[in-house]
């Protein structure tokens, strides 16, 4: 995974209620035809097996990007290996990082939501490869009522955290133009890019919004 990259890059996060009806592994080809660099498989709503399945055809889609595109699977762990995916998503209050690891190994990626400064020094502490961080913008995605932080508070885990961090939350290109110059592993999205109507486009305007 790569750290604090020159050129941040774009992250899909799954969302099949978002894709307009069309098939959610379809999607995921489109983003990483796109050239995301990171893709998480969340669909909180699966069952193991129908998660597995889908995070198989998108391990498989990806194959040909080999490590420039990661692939990890929010929460569940046991999908993830099953998968033979990259590494797992952890939510906030999900899986502690030390049972991750001892249960997945070293070379496995491992990534934690925060929404506070406190949760990514921890995060850190513990462990992880990399952090979420948000939401940053206003979203109609599922935050637990969490109110939007905003590109300064993200400024401020930047500077105390040294893992590469992800903006996610109303992430489109209109709000990554505010995230400029700012030494952001990248952006996540599900909604901007789940809807689009062309989803490997939706990357790309993420990725060009994002450098001035
Ligand atoms: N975590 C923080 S905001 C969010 C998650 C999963 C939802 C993001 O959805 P969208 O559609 O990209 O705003």
């Amino acid at each position: 995974m790569t750290h604090r990259p020159e050129r941040p890059g774009v992250c899909f996060v799954t969302g099949r209620a978002a894709a307009a009806g069309r098939p959610i592994v379809d999607v995921a080809r489109g983003a990483i035809e796109g050239g995301c660099e990171l893709l998480q498989v969340r669909e909180k709503d699966l069952m193991g097996g129908a998660l597995l399945t889908l995070a198989h055809g998108i391990v498989d889609a990806a194959k040909p990007r080999g490590a420039r595109c990661t692939i990890v699977v929010n929460d569940r762990l046991d999908v993830a290996l099953a998968a033979k995916a990259a590494g797992v998503h952890l939510p906030a209050d999900g899986l502690s990082i030390a049972e991750a690891r001892r249960a997945a190994g070293k070379k496995f990626v491992i990534g934690r939501s925060v929404h506070s400064l406190a949760e990514a020094r921890q995060a850190q502490k513990d462990g992880a490869d990399y952090l979420f961080f948000g939401p940053l913008f206003e979203t109609q995605g599922k935050t637990d009522n969490r109110p939007p932080q905003g590109p300064d508070a993200l400024r401020k885990v930047l500077e105390a955290v040294r893992l590469p961090v992800w903006a996610i939350g109303g992430v489109k290109p209109e709000t990554a133009v505010l995230l400029r110059g700012l030494p952001i592993a990248g952006v996540a999205a599900i909604s901007f890019i789940a809807a689009a109507p062309d989803p490997a486009d939706a990357v790309r305007a993420l990725r060009a919004a994002l450098v001035g």
